[in-house]
């Protein structure tokens, strides 16, 4: 991973001049057409981005970071709404090709390198399976713990923490039940798969609303054995470009806000 510090002030797939791209030379050697090196735009503790840098790791794809800082509010910038009209990280550009929804960027990345750490298995119901299980997290469970959500849901921050855990309890009860039946090493037998890869950050995200992971014996044990993983490691919201010296502080203070 390259690492490319903060949102520039134009979006760099919108630079289509010699003279513009020579505006931001921070961004010019990853979107000129012959570089083909793709673009991640994340922040640091996003779960949604954090799956897309699990899948990058896995299959050893080489992009460049750039820094979207939530808590200033830079995905509400109009240069990052170009990208994403929704306002959400994470967002990857490769090319002319720019993708919103981390579930849509790692299928992409799946079906652009099957034969790198394969992430589905090629038996079609097992597909729909891990497929299904992604959009119980993802669908499901992320998106009632959301900053967007829980103001309007609850309209009161000191409610915040009991209203996410709530539903984390919900989602991970029924995620439970299923990987007792499915996983093996991972969470989905003993190979990797895109599960694996949404699964990690929820229960990062879990813990970070205080959710004792550990009442879900299943899916406590797979968290273990994905972080220890060089791929898991090396894509953590600890070890990210844009990760604050006091990440440890930075996420006590911040945990009200966008996540
Ligand atoms: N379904 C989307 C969800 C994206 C999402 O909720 N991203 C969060 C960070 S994990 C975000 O950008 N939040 C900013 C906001 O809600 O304003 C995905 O999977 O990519």
């Amino acid at each position: 991973m390259n690492a490319v510090a903060t949102l520039p002030l134009s979006s760099p797939h919108l630079l289509t001049s010699n003279a513009q791209w020579d505006a931001f030379p921070e961004v010019k050697t990853h979107q000129r057409a012959e570089d083909a090196k793709p673009t991640l735009y994340s922040f640091w503790r996003s779960s949604c981005s954090w799956r897309v840098r699990i899948v990058l790791e896995l299959k050893e794809l080489d992009y460049d970071y750039v820094a979207v800082n939530l808590i200033q509010g830079e995905h509400r910038n109009s240069d990052f709404l170009e990208l994403n009209p929704q306002g959400f990280v994470p967002v990857f550009v490769d090319g002319d090709v720019v993708l919103s929804e981390s579930l849509a960027i790692m299928e992409y990345l799946e079906e652009n390198h099957p034969a790198r750490t394969p992430l589905l298995p090629e038996n079609v119901h097992e597909r729909a399976k891990i497929r299904s299980l992604c959009h119980l997290i993802a669908s499901n469970m992320q998106p009632l713990s959301t900053y967007r959500v829980m103001h309007l849901a609850t309209g009161d921050t000191s409610k915040y923490a009991a209203w996410a855990s709530h539903w984390i309890h919900r989602g991970f009860e029924a995620l439970e039940k299923e990987l007792q039946k499915c996983s093996g090493r991972y969470s989905f037998g003993n190979e990797l798969t895109l599960l694996d890869a949404v699964l990690a950050p929820q229960v990062f995200r879990a813990r970070l609303f205080k959710v004792d992971v550990d009442e879900y014996p299943t899916i406590a044990a797979i968290d273990g054995r994905l972080n220890e993983l060089a791929a898991f490691r090396r894509s953590h919201p600890s070890r990210q470009p844009d990760t604050p010296e006091d990440a440890h502080e930075a996420v006590k203070r911040d945990i009200l806000h966008d996540l």
